[in-house]
Parts: structure tokens; C-alpha cells; sequence
């Protein structure tokens, strides 16, 4: 018999939804000693946290996550809120000793996230960051194999993200939805929300990033402002591409836009060894191309996996091979993943420690489009 694991979702938006499902669906399909109990929605307004607690099933509705936090019943809280809110939570929540799951990116700075780290492994609560794309199954297929040695040196990391949804100068800047614009909320544009995946991703496959060269550009430069009714000045990073070195010696070229026309979530990533390479594209999210050098000559050429076989990671959990599933996957097998590690006492990553590395080279790209300089990374 499992355990319950009580849960308290502060926020309602995009990401509440795609944790609530994993918590729903996860021990339909993975045995696990402990199951969520979605126990408290949390959100300022008392309609939308009601409407949200019905829609998928929370037992009750907060409207302070102070209060939530001073709840016995709560073991662990989920915080989906914007990025300049997870730190005033986070501490409160280790000091209250419960577990944290953290949405993306942990803080809004290196220093600010430093401090959540120190907090939580001060009050030795469980924690993890939700950068969901490490549990694709492909793309944790091209980690198995990297680690395997199947590429042999790398030479190459090369990573987009590009989406195209602030394009137009009308849409205003802050308030649900579109937070992600106003820098006071978000801390950075698209280097801390999509280039942060790629980062994860990258460091998690090819190791520590040494040292950044980067160029941001803020193609709208003013915008009404949601909370104050003015036209602002934008303070986000509207595309973002910089030049790395991996202390593996290998070269990084990383770009991420939300201007590029007709996009709307293109992650690809591709990795060059000696061996072999191998590249992922979330539109195609269940296969992995791969190509060895050493496969026998006539039939050398790029091999496209389908990852949806038993022996594939997660997918023996599914359906049967050859069925492939989706995006909110990747959340599930990260609760899968945290239960399994608060069971084992051996952490699930990224956790608070494993995402300050992402915001470190975040910081250090974002100073680096400032002065126009290389700059290192400190490692976390
Ligand atoms: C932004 O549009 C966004 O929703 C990110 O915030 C998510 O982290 C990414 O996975 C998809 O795009």
C-alpha cells in the first residue's frame, strides 16, 4: 500500500496544470511508495484557486500560501508562480519543513538562488526544479548513451529554442499570463525561461559550461504596462544567442527567440562526438537521430529511433511498443522520479543545487550581452 504524499499547488497557470496532471496520472503507471493527494490549491483570487481545485480535483482552496504552509496536512508544495515569487516561498516553505517542487527557473539571479539552495539544505527538506525535458524519453535516451560513451569525445553542443508569440508590439507587458514580459516578474526574458531549458539540458548531457559570450536584443522596447495602465520600457531580453566553452573542451552555440516567425516551441539539440552525433527536436519529441561512424560503411547514415520501445527509458511504464506518448509525460516521470528519490533518500535532479548551475550561466550570459566580454561561470 502507498503512502500519501499531501499536496499544495500555489498557482494556476499553464504549469499547475501540467503538475496536476502528473500528480493524477503518475501511480497509474509507475509503482511507487508514496501517491499525491491533491490537497490544497493555493491562489490570490478565491474564484479562479476554486475553479482551479475543481477542475482538477483539490480538496480544498487557499488564498495566502502562508496559510498553506502553516497546514499540517501539506507535505509538499508545488510553487507555479512567477519566477520573482519562488524565493519569499521557498524559504518560508524549508522553514516550515516541507518539501519543494519548484517551477523553472529556480530564482531570478545566481545570488537570490544561492539562498533558496542554502535554506533547503539547512532545513534538509526534499527539493527539485521542474525542467521537465530531461524526462523525455529520447532525451534521456541520448543521455544513457552519451554517458555510454557512444560518442566518444565531444566536439559540438548546439541548442535553439524559438517560439514567436510576442511578436506583436500591442500585447502589453505583465499580469496573467504575460508576466513572462515584465522583467520585475520574470528576472530575464528568454534566457531565463526557454534558454534555461536548453542550459539544463546541455550542462546534464555535456557537463559544466566554463565561460559565456552572449547577445540579447529587446526588439520592442516599450509596452503597456498590465498592472500600472502606462506604457514602459521592457526590460526583458526578447532573443537571446551566445558562444559557450564546456569544460570538456567542447564549443556550445545556444540561440532562443521569441520572434522567430512561425515557431512556436522549436527545441532542437545536437551533440558532435568523434563516434558519433546525435540530435533531438521537441516537434518530434519521441525520436532520437543518431549516427555512428563506425556502422559499416555502405550503410552508414543518420538512424531515426523511434523511443517508444520497452527497453527505452520510461516507456516500459506505457503502452505497448511502438506507441509513443507526449510532452506531459515528461512531468509525470519527474514525480515519478521525486517519489522514487524522497523513497530512496537519493534526490531526484535537478534539484535546488543541480538548477543553480543553469542560473549561473543565465547570469553569466545575460552580464556578458551587457559588457560584450567572455565571462566564466562560477560553478554551484
Ligand atoms: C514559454 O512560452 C514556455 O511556456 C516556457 O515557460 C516553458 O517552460 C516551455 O517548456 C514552453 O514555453
Amino acid at each position: 500500500m502507498s503512502k500519501p504524499l499531501n499536496i499544495g499547488m500555489i498557482g494556476y497557470g499553464f504549469m499547475g496544470r501540467a503538475h496536476s496532471n502528473a500528480y493524477r496520472k503518475v501511480n497509474n503507471f509507475f509503482d511507487l511508495a508514496y501517491h499525491p493527494v491533491l490537497k490544497a490549491a493555493c491562489a490570490r483570487s478565491a474564484d479562479k484557486a476554486r475553479a482551479f481545485a475543481d477542475q482538477w480535483g483539490y480538496e480544498s482552496v487557499e488564498t495566502d500560501w502562508r496559510k498553506l504552509l502553516e497546514r499540517k496536512d501539506i507535505d509538499a508544495v508545488d510553487i507555479c508562480v512567477p519566477n520573482n515569487l519562488h524565493s519569499e516561498i521557498a524559504h518560508a516553505a524549508a522553514a516550515a519543513g516541507k518539501m519543494i517542487l519548484c517551477e523553472k527557473p529556480l530564482a531570478m539571479n545566481g545570488p537570490e538562488g544561492l539562498k533558496m539552495v542554502q535554506a533547503v539544505e539547512k532545513a534538509k527538506v526534499a527539493n527539485m526544479v521542474w525542467y521537465n525535458y530531461r524526462r523525455v524519453p529520447a532525451v534521456t535516451f541520448a543521455k544513457k548513451l552519451i554517458d555510454d560513451g557512444k560518442l566518444g569525445r565531444v566536439f559540438h553542443y548546439r541548442a535553439n529554442f524559438l517560439q514567436d508569440w510576442t511578436i506583436s508590439p500591442e500585447l502589453p507587458q505583465g499580469g496573467t499570463g504575460l508576466w513572462r514580459l515584465d522583467a520585475a516578474a520574470a528576472g530575464s526574458g528568454v534566457t531565463g525561461d526557454l534558454l534555461a531549458h536548453c542550459i539544463d539540458t546541455a550542462i546534464w548531457l555535456n557537463g559544466h559550461i566554463a565561460n559565456v559570450n552572449a547577445m540579447t536584443e529587446t526588439f520592442v522596447k516599450e509596452r503597456k504596462h498590465t498592472g500600472t495602465g502606462k506604457v514602459e520600457k521592457v526590460g526583458i531580453d526578447d532573443a537571446c544567442a551566445f558562444l559557450c566553452r564546456f569544460a570538456n573542451g567542447s564549443l556550445g552555440l545556444f540561440e532562443s527567440t521569441r520572434y522567430a516567425r512561425g515557431h512556436k516551441a522549436l527545441y532542437t539539440f545536437e551533440v558532435n562526438g568523434e563516434h558519433a552525433s546525435l540530435k533531438w527536436d521537441l516537434h518530434d519529441l519521441h525520436r532520437l537521430q543518431y549516427f555512428d561512424n563506425r556502422d559499416e560503411g555502405p550503410l552508414r547514415g543518420w538512424r531515426s529511433i523511434h523511443v517508444t520501445d520497452g527497453d527505452h527509458p520510461y516507456m516500459g511504464k506505457w503502452w505497448v511498443p511502438g506507441l509513443q506518448i507526449g510532452y506531459e509525460h515528461s512531468f509525470v516521470h519527474q514525480v515519478a522520479d521525486f517519489i522514487e528519490g524522497i523513497t530512496k533518500d537519493k534526490p531526484a535532479m535537478p534539484d535546488f543545487r543541480d538548477a543553480l548551475r543553469t542560473q549561473h550561466v543565465c547570469d553569466a550570459v545575460l552580464d556578458s550581452a551587457k559588457s560584450g566580454k567572455w565571462l566564466d561561470v562560477p560553478k554551484a
